[in-house]
């Protein structure tokens, strides 16, 4: 990859929903969440600061900490382990953060609506491959991964960081991926190599990674904690560490695609469809869709988990009465956890893990 990739533009489609531009931050257009596997200029893309400018040829990864043999990795070291593939959905903590807004304003922070989230398939090694060379000793708890991009939002300025539960970072589902639906990584993406965590939110799966520690503690990177569930009532710019319950597993959720919003919807039987996604290593087990406010239920046509760290698409057809009507979808998980009713339930000062039912007003005319 030359540097003019590295610093060129985010190589995206037009039909993204661009909430800004430096840094970018687009969700993927409705139609992009159709297909089981999004390409790759629709995938959304989450920033906390510009791309880094890295050029991959002397690009390190350093592996050190609490490990008995601390390594400095280029990719062509990191190429001779054993690829391995992984599709995965990520899904931005924040997504559907619009709905959360309605209910109390969350300042500062970006208003997405339920497009920050895309499936791709993911090449690279092994994390544990990774750490089984270095060699993690007994004290090491957690795993840190730090990126290149330098964030001006924590104070002093802080490069993007997070970590994982050494089970989690130990898993073989967990990648350092180079590829990305059988392409180089993109630029935009976490070139040359970035953390993959499935069925964990976004945030864990660090790009342009540069460092990976064993410690005894999670990490404490701003974004770290940033990313926490805080109680109603705190004041999100002055809580603490500790404050807040740090994000991790990604929650049972869906979204309805189609009817799309405003909708022009003739009366009769109308096709329903969205997907669901169950994080961590639990599957969607049943959608069920109401159009009289969840007074009654019909259950979707719901596809299996062909893998088990993506979202799964669904579908029915509903008699629709004319007038105005709420379409209501929720989905339970493999452990029988169901999606909160509302997002007043779930609101918290930060705006994360919406996963509230979802709802969709249409009007049908006779
Ligand atoms: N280095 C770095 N890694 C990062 C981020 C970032 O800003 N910098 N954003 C995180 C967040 S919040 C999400 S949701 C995902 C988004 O990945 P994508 O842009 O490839 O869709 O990357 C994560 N990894
Ligand atoms: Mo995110």
């Amino acid at each position: 990859m030359t540097d003019s990739d590295q610093m060129g533009t985010w190589d995206k489609s037009a039909e993204m929903l661009v909430h800004q531009d430096e840094p970018y931050n687009a969700e993927a257009p409705p139609g992009a969440l159709e297909s089981r596997i999004t390409p790759v200029d629709t995938f959304y893309a989450r920033n906390h600061a510009p791309i880094p400018r890295i050029d991959s040829a002397s690009w390190r990864l350093r592996v050190d900490g609490l490990v008995d043999r601390p390594l400095e990795l280029s990719m062509d070291d990191l190429r001779r382990l054993p690829e391995r593939t992984v599709v995965a959905t990520l899904q931005c903590a924040g997504n559907r953060r619009a709905d959360l807004v309605e209910i109390r304003d969350i300042p500062g922070q970006v208003p997405w609506g339920p497009g920050a989230i895309s499936t791709a398939k993911w090449s690279g090694a092994s994390l544990a491959d990774v750490l089984a060379e270095a060699g993690v000793r007994p004290e090491a708890a957690h795993i840190a991964f730090i990126g290149a991009d330098v964030s001006q939002r924590a104070t002093p300025p802080q490069p993007f960081g997070g970590s994982l539960p050494l089970a989690k970072a130990s898993s073989s589902e967990v990648l350092l991926a180079w590829a990305m639906n059988d392409q180089a990584l993109p630029a935009a993406h976490g070139a040359p190599l970035r953390v993959i965590v499935p069925g964990w939110i976004g945030a864990r799966s660090v790009k342009w990674l540069q460092r990976i520690s064993a410690q005894s503690e999670p990490t404490d990177n701003y974004y770290q904690t940033e990313y926490s569930i805080l109680p109603p009532e705190a004041d999100p710019t002055a809580a603490g560490p500790g404050v807040g319950i740090t994000l991790g597993p990604v929650g049972i959720h869906c979204a309805i695609l189609r009817p799309g919003r405003n909708a022009h919807l003739a009366s009769g039987p109308t096709e329903v469809s969205g997907f669901a996604f169950a994080g961590d290593d639990r599957t969607v087990a049943r959608v069920d869709v109401s159009t009289d406010r969840g007074r009654t239920w019909t259950r979707a046509d719901l596809d299996p988990p062909e893998h088990l760290w993506t979202w799964q698409h669904w579908r029915t057809t509903l008699t629709l009465p004319p007038g105005e009507a709420v379409l209501v979808a929720r989905a339970w998980d493999s452990t029988a956890a169901v999606q909160a009713e509302s997002p007043a339930t779930v609101w918290n000062p930060r705006g994360y893990a919406n996963n509230a039912a979802a709802h969709l007003r249409v009007t049908c005319h006779p």
